[in-house]
């Protein structure tokens, strides 16, 4: 496999300052050289480039849409290029509005290709508001919206095709903080939703057996990995700690066989915040599990 790291350094669509500093983080975590340690060909592309964070109240319920766009477009652009040369794209992010520029893009593809897409969202949000929803504003709590074709028009059409993916190509992992409007309308959408009280009773095991069923040699399958998604015993570095997440070992096991299915075709690590982190400890954390995505196990196995 040849992957390519693609940097949005942005926190553009976040309620919180620094996850601008995630790519960074990733890095200096020995992203690069982990990945290659386990005979994979890495190429690091540095980093896109786009508007600042103005810092601004919303407007028509949204925050800074206008620069969402603009980071966006330029990731949606990197990520498709990356997929033609056939390489596995992983964005470093930055806030997870970038879900839509890099999602758009492997949408995109897929088309191109007549590949089915598959879309796990490991998250402890559903990241399913629209402006009337949002009680805040950020497009980080809109991105699987806009990819279902629910946001403003300039986002929505980033992928050339409206809606980019459909609700029911989605999983979504880990969930347990969603707004009071945006409950209805996941239900509504009918988006595939596996929330702790699931992993909770059935266990990660059975949850991911069920996430990952129904695919064939000819999904795509893309894991949009938000670090908010991991318990914040663990995971401290983001801006919106949920208690009650998955455990190291859970987390561990959900990458794990997501790597045996072998069909794992690009990715995003969204949120970290190493302004909010403990010696970086958070970003080694999601290295550990990267390398569980690209099959590290403790011993051989089958
Ligand atoms: C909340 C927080 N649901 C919102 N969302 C996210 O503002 O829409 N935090 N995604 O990471
Ligand atoms: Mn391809
Ligand atoms: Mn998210
Ligand atoms: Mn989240």
């Amino acid at each position: 496999t040849q992957i390519s790291l693609i940097g949005a350094p942005t926190d553009i669509g976040a309620g919180m300052r620094g996850a601008s500093m995630g790519p960074e983080a990733l890095r200096v975590a020995h992203l690069t050289r982990t990945l290659e340690s386990h005979g994979l060909q890495v190429q690091d592309r540095g980093n896109l480039t786009g508007p600042s964070n103005p810092w601004l109240p919303p407007a028509n319920g949204y925050r800074h849409l206008d620069e969402v766009v603009a980071w966006n477009q330029s990731l949606h652009a990197a990520v498709y290029a990356e997929l033609q040369l056939g390489r596995l794209p992983m964005v470093l992010g930055g806030d997870h509005c970038l879900g839509i520029g890099s999602i758009s893009a492997v949408a995109r593809h897929c088309r191109d290709t007549g590949k089915n897409l598959r879309v796990l969202w490991l998250d402890a949000h559903a990241d399913f508001n629209t402006n009337s929803l949002t009680p805040s504003g950020n497009l980080h709590g809109m991105p699987v919206a806009c990819l279902c074709g629910f946001g403003p028009e300039a986002l929505i059409e980033i992928g050339g095709q409206v809606p980019a993916i459909h609700a029911k190509w989605v999983r979504q992992i880990g969930i347990r903080s969603v707004d009071q409007g945006e409950k209805r309308f996941v239900h509504e959408q009918g988006l595939e939703v596996f929330d702790m009280r699931f992993i909770d009773e059935m266990g990660m095991r059975a949850t991911m057996e069920q996430a990952l069923s129904g695919m064939d040699d000819n999904t795509h399958l893309h894991v949009s990995f938000d670090v908010d998604f991991l318990d914040p015993a663990i995971a401290p570095g983001v801006g919106t700690t949920v208690p009650g997440g998955p455990t190291y070992r859970e987390a561990q096991l959900c990458m794990e066989m997501i790597a045996d299915t072998g069909r794992m075709a690009s990715m995003d690590v969204m949120e970290l915040n190493p302004a909010l982190d403990e010696r970086n400890r958070t970003a080694e954390v999601a290295v550990d599990l990267i390398e569980s995505l690209f099959g590290k196990s403790t011993l051989m196995r089958k």
